[in-house]
């Protein structure tokens, strides 16, 4: 059965790339949570948007299930393929298609990694501000699909706000060309914007025309130390009424001891109970400022103590203490949590959830990290090494199932940036309303009849 359909689709789609080894299913049938086992059909690697376009004819009029993979660096499980899927991977489709100095703005094909992208930008001497640890694997195409966040956002937004156009193979394999590039354009829906943080299930993004802006300043980096979760906001207020920050990111002595064991080197001779890692111009007037911001909060006993960047690779070692964390815990496959509240909820949602989060976990290591500037928390819980994994994923989850309520008591988000896929499925309506769950399924009807774009994500 499964021979003959590859054979199918080859012979359906004469050049089309295939892998079909045990290795290369396991390798693209995955990402990083590494919760599911692999069983994907196949992995396709078109090389054109018309290969793409043939390939999801192909799997409508065989009603085999597609999963758009990019870089399978996500964090929910948007991206694997557990149930015989068809793998469409865009890691071919990964060069610059032009740059226009006028419009300001850079078209890409979608797989292309985030960090080329970066690149790019960079040699027209502009910027593409979307920026994060796993710049190196993901893809422009994941971004967009994740509508991904990163440490800018508290500067520059979401992906979403740098997307000036893109292009999308839908469930039939028609060719949706969305948002013109225009500034401006009210002409009636805007359906580029279903496509960001669609997580695959509309269809294939196959090209993406970004926005670019003007270079960050140069910068210093500031590590700052804590006494008190509570410190966390006034610290961010204090820093933000004076600078324009470039990043206001958080982590726990937790967070800070697996990067260090990770072999990241320590900032202070003693440790302390959070850090914040910030970013600003390293012109005088600002240096004036942070370093005002700074003995104000020293005066008022919300830091502790703080080290500024002397040197790029100083700011270097900086960063790395708070990029660091992910890689330093993939060796627990942790249990992650991606939450947000607004920033006036925040205060009030950090107690309850220190509370409620002391309570369920006494025994297991809780990392607290992420985006505290967006109002974005990263709890991730490590697995104790006795622990069954099946047994530790279900105390997780009852524990997520009231994290939830809180979210939802607050207005807040079961997934600030990661997506939901398979891991937050259970938990979407804590974010969103019976309402808007009818009708996103509504959508996807439309652009997927058939039901083959990435089945069994986001929602059944
Ligand atoms: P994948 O993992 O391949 O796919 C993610 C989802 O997008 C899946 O649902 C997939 O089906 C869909 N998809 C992929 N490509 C396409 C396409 N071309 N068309 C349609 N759908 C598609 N995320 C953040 O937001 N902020 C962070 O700070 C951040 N930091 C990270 C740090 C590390 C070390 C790691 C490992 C991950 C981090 N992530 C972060 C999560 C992840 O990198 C992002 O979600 C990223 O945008 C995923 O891109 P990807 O190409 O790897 O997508
Ligand atoms: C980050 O901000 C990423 O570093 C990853 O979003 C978060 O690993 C995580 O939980
Ligand atoms: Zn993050």
């Amino acid at each position: 059965m499964t021979d003959s359909r590859i054979a199918d689709l080859q012979a359906s789609v004469p050049g089309l790339r295939l892998k079909t080894d045990p290795a290369d299913l396991e390798h693209y049938g995955r990402d990083w949570t590494r919760r599911w086992t692999p069983a994907p059909l196949a992995i396709a690697l078109p090389g054109s948007i018309e290969e793409v376009q043939s390939v999801v004819r192909w799997a409508k009029a065989n009603a085999v299930a597609i999963v758009p993979s990019g870089g399978r660096t996500g964090l929910s499980g948007g991206a694997v393929a557990a149930n015989g899927e068809l793998v469409v991977s865009l890691e071919r489709m990964n060069q610059v298609i032009g740059f226009d100095a006028i419009d300001r703005t850079l078209t890409v094909q979608a797989g292309i990694p985030l960090q080329l992208a970066q690149e790019a930008a960079r040699e027209h001497g502009l910027q593409y501000p979307v920026d994060f640890a796993a710049r190196g694997s993901c893809s422009i195409g994941g971004n967009i699909a994740t509508n991904a966040g990163g440490t800018r956002v508290v500067r520059y937004g979401n992906t979403r706000e740098w997307i000036a156009g893109l292009k999308l193979v839908i469930g039939d394999g028609e060719l949706l060309d969305v948002g013109r590039s225009l500034v401006k354009n009210s002409s009636g829906y805007d359906l580029r914007h279903l496509a960001i943080a669609s997580e695959g299930t509309l269809g294939i993004i196959v090209e993406a025309t970004l926005k670019l802006t003007d270079p960050p300043p140069p910068t210093n980096v500031m590590l700052l130390a804590l006494p008190s979760f509570d410190a966390l906001m006034q610290v961010f207020d204090a820093f933000r009424a004076r600078l324009q920050l470039q990043a206001f990111e958080f982590l726990t002595d937790r967070a800070l001891h697996h990067v260090l064991a990770h072999g990241a080197q320590a900032p202070f001779a003693e440790t302390h109970p959070f850090y914040v890692v910030t970013e600003f111009a390293s012109d005088e007037a600002s240096e004036t400022e942070a370093l005002a911001a700074f003995e104000q909060c020293m005066e008022a006993g919300l830091v502790s103590d703080g080290v500024i960047s002397q040197s790029d690779a100083q700011a270097a070692q900086l960063w790395r203490l708070r990029e660091g964390i992910t890689e330093s815990l993939a060796r627990y496959v942790p249990y992650k949590n991606d939450v947000s509240v607004r920033l006036s909820a925040m205060p009030a949602f950090l107690a309850e959830t220190q509370a409620l989060l002391g309570d369920a976990y006494p025994q297991f290591d809780v990392v607290w990290f992420g985006h505290i500037g967006d109002g974005n928390l990263h709890i991730n819980v490590l697995k104790p090494d006795d622990m069954v994994q099946a047994e530790f994923v279900a105390d997780c989850d009852r524990v997520t199932r009231l994290l939830a309520e809180r979210l939802h008591a607050h207005g807040g988000s079961i997934s600030a940036e990661h997506g939901i896929g398979l891991v937050k499925k259970p938990y979407l309506s804590s974010t969103r309303s019976e309402v808007e769950i009818a009708l996103m399924r509504g959508i996807k009807a439309v652009l997927d009849p058939a039901g083959i774009m990435n089945p069994g994500k986001l929602f059944d």
